[in-house]
């Protein structure tokens, strides 16, 4: 294969601070609405508890302890030959309660020392400034986004951090996947914090599926979108006002959705699915305002956006200079209800006979993959990155400490192949940084045996083990990737 990969492509691992970090309330820390989430598995959905019970276990309090153990798992990724590494900041390390005056300098000074280890490496860091983790105090207080006063805690957190960092931060990216509060109820407790409506159980599938929202708490949550939607613009004006080499983006889940047949009535409900699902969101973070669909969807909805005085200019102003996206799976979509039924071993959306699917029921498609970049780049014009990808799977630690995990690299080495295709398509793509690159807290179920890593962490669902790392198989190959510029991909 010719190497089709820019010269300076950011090869790299992506992580978040609620799943890896730990230290939940060490040197400083307030809770994050994460910390309230107990753990889980497939079948028994993780729980939000407003007060946390002592008979719970919640994950992300230990985590896999990269609080303290960064300097480790940033080595490993160097030999990895990492360009890039994506964390985020947890806002709750910087202003504990959301709303303090002052940040907390401990916090401040933990990230400067995990960009200067980056640094000592030539690994770019890309930081998320809100991945599912609001500060839990603000939550319980505001009710998280529900309340406009939020957008201005955020900007202040992001300003402080901007003007911290400066010099040691180029790329930043605001909302992790600030889609999934378009989706469905799934992100009112981990994205908006709306501590009032946050469902008792985390169950993605009921809450994509829209089950049991009454339609003021659609309201709730779709107003919650668009005050982030203006704590983003706020966020991405003020990043080139403080450095004008900043680089900010959207970060949106990405949603590949198919029509189940060529009956126009599923041609339609995908464009819908499409429209919903990827366009709402990346048209105000892209173009800066609500697409042509927006009214009529909400009208139909029964939601009304409350828009203040500026808001429109304010979404003009804050356009983000790329668009990052998450991408693991497609879906399928039909308005029959025969075959709609067939969707219940799923985890969204329709089974599609065409492609086989993960233990935990994630379809495995890396030609969408390639649709997906097209589309949104036809769309955009705009830099790309792929900033998660990877498959969650159960990995076995043979007697001798070897990982032989060739699912996991079969499914990346297909999604890089795709990549490569899009590429040479004409798309403008400039990172790919795959999931959890080392073992972490999932963040649908909360537990550790669905691992995307290339290094292994020592840690089980109930808490136990010794947190030691270790590299994969995967990891020997995506260092050889990494090595070829992607050429060698066998
Ligand atoms: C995305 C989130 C990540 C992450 C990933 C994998 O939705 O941005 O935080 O965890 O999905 O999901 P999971 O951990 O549930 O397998």
């Amino acid at each position: 294969m010719s190497n089709r990969f820019p010269k300076d492509f950011f090869w790299g691992g992506a992580t978040a601070a609620n799943q890896c970090e730990g230290a939940w309330n060490e040197d400083g820390k307030g809770a994050s609405i994460s910390d309230h989430m107990t753990g889980g598995t497939l079948t028994t959905p993780r729980r939000f508890t407003p007060e946390l019970e002592i008979d719970a276990y919640y994950p992300s309090h230990e985590a896999i302890d990269f609080y303290h153990r960064y300097k480790e798992d940033i080595k490993l990724f160097a030999e990895m030959g990492f360009k890039m590494f994506r964390m985020s900041i947890a806002w709750s390390r910087i202003f504990p309660n959301g709303d303090d005056e002052a940040p907390n300098q401990a916090g401040l000074n933990f990230y400067r020392s995990v960009f200067l280890e980056c640094k000592k490496y030539g690994i770019e860091p890309l930081v998320t400034l809100s991945h599912y983790e609001p500060p839990y105090e603000m939550c319980k207080k505001y009710d998280g986004w529900k309340d406009r006063r939020t957008i201005d805690f955020f900007v202040k957190y992001c300003e402080t951090v901007f003007k911290e960092y400066k010099g040691m931060v180029k790329y930043w990216l605001t909302f992790n996947e600030i889609n999934i509060l378009s989706m469905g109820s799934f992100g009112v407790g981990i994205s908006a914090g709306i501590v009032s409506d946050v469902p008792k159980t985390m169950d993605l599938a009921a809450a994509i599926s829209g089950g049991g929202e009454t339609r003021e708490a659609k309201n709730r949550r779709l107003n919650a979108l668009h005050h982030q939607f203006i704590a983003s613009a706020r966020a991405v004006k003020l990043a080139h006002e403080i450095d004008p080499e900043y680089r900010v983006g959207c970060m949106i889940a990405g949603g590949c959705v198919y029509p189940y047949s060529c009956n126009p009535k599923d041609m339609l409900a995908s464009q819908q699915g499409w429209q919903l699902g990827n366009y709402l969101c990346g048209d105000v973070q892209v173009r800066g305002e609500y697409p042509h669909f927006a009214k009529r969807y909400f009208e139909k909805q029964g939601v009304k956006i409350e828009f203040a005085e500026g808001d429109v200019e304010t979404l003009k102003e804050g356009c983000v200079d790329f668009y990052s996206f998450s991408y693991y799976m497609s879906s399928c979509i039909s308005v029959d209800p025969e075959v709609r039924k067939s969707a219940g071993n799923m985890m969204m959306g329709i089974k599609n006979p065409y492609l086989k699917s993960s233990e935990w029921g994630w379809t495995i498609d890396p030609d969408g993959l390639r649709y997906y970049l097209n589309e949104i780049y036809g769309r955009y014009r705009i830099p790309l990155m792929v900033v998660e990808n990877g498959l969650g799977a159960s990995d076995k630690v043979e007697e001798d400490g070897s990982i032989h995990d060739s699912y996991r690299i079969d499914y990346l080495r297909e999604h890089v192949k795709a990549m490569a295709e899009a590429i040479e398509d004409g798309v403008d793509l400039i990172g790919y940084t795959p999931w959890g690159c080392i073992d972490i807290v999932s963040a649908s179920t909360g537990e550790m045996k669905k691992r995307y890593g290339m290094i292994y962490v020592d840690k089980q669902n109930d808490g136990s083990g010794t947190l030691e790392r270790s590299r994969k198989d995967s990891f020997y190959w995506y260092k050889k990737v990494i090595a070829s510029n992607g050429e060698d991909l066998d």
